[in-house]
């Protein structure tokens, strides 16, 4: 999944409770930097069913 921020803020996705490899985790400042505005940032694994399951937005 390729996330391009569009946002006026930096962001990630985390991807909450599902078993990704810790590299693609969407942490800000833990497992990845934060992605600028104008930025983007692959995130790559193999979705499983529990992932879909799961997928919701968060904005904080
Ligand atoms: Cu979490």
């Amino acid at each position: 999944m390729r996330l391009v921020n569009r946002l006026p803020v930096a962001t990630t996705v985390h991807w909450h409770g599902v078993r990704v490899p810790n590299a693609q985790d969407g942490v800000a400042g833990l497992t990845q930097d934060a992605v600028a505005p104008g930025g983007s940032f692959t995130y790559e694994f193999v979705a499983s069913v529990e992932l879909v399951r799961r997928m919701r937005p968060d904005v904080m």
